[in-house]
């Protein structure tokens, strides 16, 4: 039994994935990526649980351990996840957050399955927390559980962290769920965001919304004190530095080079996602061959876009314009054996991923909007050599701490096409100095201090 966690992560997936081993029979994988590993430590030394769902619809699993973690699976039925996974929370919750990209779905039948689901994550993690716990509840899909969760048990201390935008008044006011929204995050202790914009976007729209009286980024409200603070996240500097080290990723990234004929490569790596900017950076590069500043065989641009939300429609829509403006683009400039774009809509080991960074010599990232953007740290993170360059969005939430990169606003293609020129054209000096002031900032700023930064101010007396 898994009663009586004095630490339990709460998040819409369990940090495991379903596969088939050797003797061909389901068994789990922990599920890679830097908040698994940041929390698992602390997970083992705590003796923590994590309630989540197991990624299949209407499979109800008893709990289990795997990786010295205990996992309590949440149930969705297929229903579930059509209204309160694809429906209320990437279909409405995403866009919105996301300053609106997409238009959100505003659907009531979405809000029910929404509120459905966050009753059935907090009873779960209301039987597995022990006496006073800790409890660190995870993004938008879980809004409601920390007011649902302090109702139930009130003797615990609740986390919330948000991994994505918090949006300006003006924009969240358009939910007509607005009120409950906000209710919910103020059931926690400690609400974190990943920049301090949000967290003042947070505190305002308490003011205003609910009249809450705040100071600085403490808001008052039910006679306690729910404190607003940013946490940048970061990547797990460890795991990638031990990647980039190995000998056969070295030669991997190097027999990348020779395929692509010893172009120059230019990297996107991204879920296949309307908020990353995909169709604007491929646009500024396919215009560089336009004006004859780059000839094929010469630079090369490896997207990556790995599948994601494949049965929300916008996604579908977007894959189907990509595909169409790969095929544009390499039929107006490739040559036969010298495809300009080479785009990959598949989902790679973490070994390639850091051979793929090895390789690139300009790494391009340019969302329309994103929370931090984790690929732009584990670029900076993999160039122990301080060679390749980075071009980030401003809007990444990563733009505050990557002062040193090529920043760029994606809408602006112009601006997107001088950019890239000028990473392209960036001296071997030119790229360490910023390399440098960037590795500095990762590696001191890793996903490790992430989480204890988190936890310490969560366990601190209010
Ligand atoms: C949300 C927020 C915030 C990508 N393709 C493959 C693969 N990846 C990995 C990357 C990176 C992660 O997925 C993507 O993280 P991002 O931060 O770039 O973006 P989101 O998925 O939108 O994440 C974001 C983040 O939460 C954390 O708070 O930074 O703003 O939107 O780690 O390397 N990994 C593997 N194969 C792939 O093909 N193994």
């Amino acid at each position: 039994m898994t009663t009586g966690s004095e630490f339990v992560v709460v998040a819409n997936r369990l940090p495991v994935d379903r596969v088939i081993d050797e003797a061909g029979k389901a068994a789990w994988r922990r599920s890679p990526g830097g908040l698994v590993s940041a929390i698992a430590p602390v997970m083992r030394r705590r003796e923590g649980t994590w309630v989540g769902w197991a990624g299949a619809a209407d499979e109800a699993l008893e709990p289990f351990e795997e990786d010295g973690m205990h996992l309590v699976p949440v149930t969705q039925s297929s229903e579930d996840v059509e209204l309160y996974y694809e429906g209320f929370s990437n279909a409405t919750l995403w866009p919105l957050y996301h300053d609106v990209v997409a238009p959100p779905v505003y659907d009531r039948a979405m809000w029910d399955a929404y509120v459905r689901v966050n009753e059935r994550f907090a009873e779960a993690t209301a039987k597995v927390a022990g006496e006073g716990a800790i409890v660190w509840i995870q993004d938008y899909q879980l809004q409601l559980v920390p007011a649902l969760l302090r109702k139930m048990r009130p003797d615990v201390r609740i986390g919330f962290f948000l991994h994505i935008p918090f949006p300006p008044l003006e924009l969240f006011w358009q939910l007509p769920w607005r009120r409950q929204i906000l209710e919910g995050l103020l059931g926690a202790d400690l609400v974190g965001f990943q920049l301090p914009g949000a967290a003042q976007n947070f505190v305002r729209l308490c003011r205003r919304l609910l009249d809450a009286r705040y100071v600085k980024q403490d808001v008052h409200w039910d006679d306690r004190v729910i404190r607003a603070r940013a946490f940048p996240i970061s990547v797990d500097v460890g795991e990638l530095q031990e990647l980039v080290a190995r000998p056969e990723v070295r030669a991997r990234a190097e027999e990348l080079r020779t395929d692509l004929g010893d172009a120059t490569i230019l990297l996107g790596v991204d879920r296949l996602d309307y908020t990353k900017g995909i169709t604007q950076r491929l646009e500024a590069f396919g215009e560089l061959f336009t004006d004859g500043y780059l000839k094929p065989g010469q630079a090369a641009f490896v997207q990556i876009a790995t599948p994601s939300r494949e049965r929300v429609e916008q996604y579908q829509l977007l894959r189907e314009q990509i595909e169409q403006q790969v095929g544009r683009i390499n039929g107006e400039h490739g040559e036969i054996g010298f495809p300009v774009v080479h785009y990959m809509h598949n989902s790679y080991a973490r070994d390639e991923l850091a051979a793929l960074y090895l390789a690139a010599d300009v790494m391009v990232v340019t969302p329309l909007r994103d929370g931090m953007n984790l690929v732009a740290k584990e670029y900076v993170a993999c160039r122990d050599d301080l060679r390749g360059a980075l071009v980030l969005s401003e809007f990444a939430g990563a733009a505050a701490e990557l002062k040193r990169a090529f920043q760029v606003n994606p809408y602006d293609i112009d601006g997107l096409k001088d950019t890239l020129r000028a990473a392209l054209n960036a001296s071997p000096a030119d790229q360490a100095r910023r390399m440098r002031a960037m590795r500095r900032r990762v590696l001191e700023h890793d996903v490790d201090r992430w989480a204890l930064d988190f936890l310490s101010s969560l366990e601190q007396p209010a």
